[in-house]
């Protein structure tokens, strides 16, 4: 209930974080939201199933057709994250996808795509949001990619501590902004350079590289590859290992290697936002939008 009207209002969503964040900082958190956080939950877009006695969740995006990150999507996907975060009993999330042959197909292209400069800036408030959550995550997170995976899903998978991708070579991941005419931001460049190196995102940046699972295995774009069958216990089996790590150490040093880089983001997010909207918005990006959007329609046709 609390879940559907904050979606309805989405500042509703903020004041609901801000609720919960003010109950945590008094040391406890109130028994009305704790009911709201107990977290075997089915809201349209995103399913949490948290199994109580391993403290492991497992959210599966259920948006059709692609898992697009559209502002709904978002909203969704981080009060889920941060209801996970805020709960004792969970200690890891694996993130994977219930759409056949797609883990996400990144950003909602139509969320960029011909929306006024207001609700540009609110949408990309809720990217950067999604990414400050996910890769700032005390949780250990493991993708699980169960299918391509362009663009802002190949972001959301490179926020995680592991990543496990399903062996189909028709599956692609990566960051291929510049195919449809737009640039990576700097934090999505940074989480790259972050994971395979300077050289390889350089290459990956430029040409808009999207890697087959063995191809991304070889530059260290994923951890691990393995048939689709197997993919949700490799990914659980690999959870019990990290678990064994004592939580604070673990913790503590993830903050050492990520902080940095989320300090990045935090301390220029109104920048951040404004450059987003002056670009996304000028007439020759939105040609290029339309354009990549038209063949994607043929591509299907
Ligand atoms: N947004 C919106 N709609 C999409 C998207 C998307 N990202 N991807 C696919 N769709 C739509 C298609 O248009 C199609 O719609 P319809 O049924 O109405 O024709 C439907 O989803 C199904 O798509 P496909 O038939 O292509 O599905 P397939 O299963 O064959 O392929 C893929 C799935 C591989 C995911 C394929 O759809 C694909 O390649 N999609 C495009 C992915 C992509 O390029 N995403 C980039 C998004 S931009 C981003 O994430 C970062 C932007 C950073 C901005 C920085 C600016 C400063």
């Amino acid at each position: 209930m609390a879940l559907s009207s904050a979606l309805r209002h989405r500042c509703g969503f903020f004041g609901l974080l801000s609720q919960m964040s003010s109950s945590v900082s008094h040391g406890r958190v109130s028994t009305v939201l704790l009911s709201q956080m107990r977290n075997n939950s089915t809201s349209p877009k995103i399913k949490v199933d948290l199994n109580q006695s391993t403290g492991v969740a497992v959210l599966s995006m259920q948006s059709p057709p692609v898992n697009s990150l559209s502002l709904d999507f978002l909203t969704e996907l981080c009060i889920s994250l941060e209801k996970l975060e805020m709960d004792r009993a969970c200690r890891g999330v694996i993130i994977t996808s219930s759409q056949p042959k797609v883990f996400s197909a990144g950003l909602d292209i139509l969320e960029m795509y011909g929306k006024s400069p207001e609700r540009c800036g609110e949408f990309w408030r809720a990217v950067q949001e999604m990414w400050l959550k996910m890769y700032g995550s005390n949780m250990v997170t493991i993708a699980a990619i169960s299918g391509s995976s362009p663009a802002g899903g190949c972001l959301m998978s490179m926020t995680c501590d592991y990543r496990i991708m399903a062996d189909n070579p028709r599956y692609t991941i990566g960051l291929n902004e510049t195919l449809l005419g737009i640039v990576a931001p700097f934090w999505f460049k940074d989480t790259m350079v972050n994971t395979v190196g300077h050289r390889t995102t350089e290459l990956a940046l430029e040409l808009g590289l999207l890697y087959s699972p063995e191809e991304a295995l070889k530059i260290g774009l994923v951890d691990q590859v393995v048939p689709q069958e197997q993919l949700l216990a490799t990914a659980t089996e690999t959870m019990t290992k990290w678990l064994a790590i004592p939580d604070h150490a673990r913790q503590i040093t993830k903050s050492m290697m990520r902080k940095p880089t989320i300090d990045k983001l935090t301390s220029n997010r109104e920048a951040d936002i404004k450059n987003f909207v002056s670009f996304i918005t000028k007439d020759s990006i939105q040609k290029s939008l339309h354009m990549y959007l038209e063949m994607l329609k043929k591509r299907k046709a």
